[in-house]
């Protein structure tokens, strides 16, 4: 009909499931808009609660005893727009049941000892500022023998599966097999005597040193890389900008970061979230040198082509 108005067509429209373009107010943006907002996570007080809590309810009962970083600017299990995090904790005598998954995970220990977490049946022992490697469905659970308890905290991709809906698990059922100790050159274990010891050799005030393949070379999985950092005192990072998000967990030292228009105060223990494409970086305030552990969804961006350094202040 010649004399349809607009509202008219529209209306007609969707009766058939079908709306117009041009009115909607989620279209792409000229530059990347994280919902994630810049957010620390403070050790000291949520240790007690974890502690508290494991008191509460065992690791069996819970599964997973995690306290879960959730990024107030975003909804779900998100700490960036892309990443999770978590702080877990077990305790003596205790065994997280074994099971896998499609995300993958990491595990970065912050405190504890005499605990492992084991990977299609090969034992990680976990040390303060080792990294651990549970690859996308290999069988894992997570057990302490020895006293005292033990937290880490837990990276995962699962905003990324959360989003595609092909995320899922399987419990283990079968009588666990015999475990035995992880060969010292596995690629799912990274010491941090070793790891410490390479940034040392690093010149400059500011090192980085990334998280790779001991054979391939290649990032730790093809969603999110790692890397650990040194900052040595009175040491300023370069501004960053890049589409790629980060979270950073204080290995040692105290400083702040200075994100967009936050500024955050971190110490040992203290997790961050970096949003992408907000311009930031580190300062160490204190008067030790700072290391830092870091990881990120580059690998998945660079993946797909998706991988943008901006120049701040451009
Ligand atoms: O330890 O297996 O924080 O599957 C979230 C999901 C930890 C784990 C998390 C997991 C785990
Ligand atoms: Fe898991």
């Amino acid at each position: 009909m010649l004399t349809d108005s607009i509202e008219e067509v529209l209306r007609r429209a969707a009766e058939y499931a079908a709306f117009p373009l041009w009115t909607a107010t989620d279209r792409t943006p000229p530059s990347p808009i994280p919902r994630a907002i810049p957010f620390a996570w403070p050790y000291a007080p949520l240790r007690e609660l974890l502690l508290r809590a494991s008191d509460l309810i065992t690791a069996e009962e819970a599964r997973r005893r995690v306290f879960r970083l959730l990024n107030p600017g975003t909804q779900g299990s998100c700490t960036t727009d892309t990443l999770f995090a978590g702080l877990q904790c077990i305790l003596e005598g205790e065994r997280a049941p074994a099971h896998r998954h499609t995300p993958f995970a990491l595990r970065f220990i912050i405190e504890g000892n005499g605990a492992f977490t084991s990977v299609d049946g090969e034992r990680l022992w976990m040390e303060p500022g080792d990294l651990i490697l549970t690859p996308s469905w290999t069988y894992h659970d997570h057990q302490k023998d020895g006293p005292g308890p033990m937290i880490w905290l837990d990276g995962l991709d699962v905003p990324l599966f959360a989003f595609l809906r092909i995320g899922f698990q399987e419990n283990w059922s079968p009588a666990r097999s015999t475990l035995v100790d992880a060969q010292p050159d596995t690629s799912l274990r990274f010491p941090w005597p070793e790891m410490r010891a390479r940034l040392l050799t690093e010149p400059g005030p500011y090192a980085v040193v990334p998280y790779l393949h001991r054979l391939t070379g290649a990032p730790i999985s093809r969603t999110i890389g790692a890397r650990a950092e040194r900052l040595d005192r009175g040491g300023v990072t370069p501004r960053r900008q890049h589409t790629a998000s980060h979270i950073y967990n204080v290995i040692a030292g105290h400083g702040r970061s200075t994100i967009a228009d936050t500024v955050l105060e971190w110490g040992p223990g203290d997790t961050l979230a970096i949003p992408a494409w907000h311009v930031h970086a580190h300062e160490n305030t204190g008067d030790e040198t700072a290391f830092l552990f870091a990881y990120s969804d580059r690998p998945l961006l660079e993946n797909l082509g998706l991988y943008r350094e901006g120049v701040p202040g451009a």
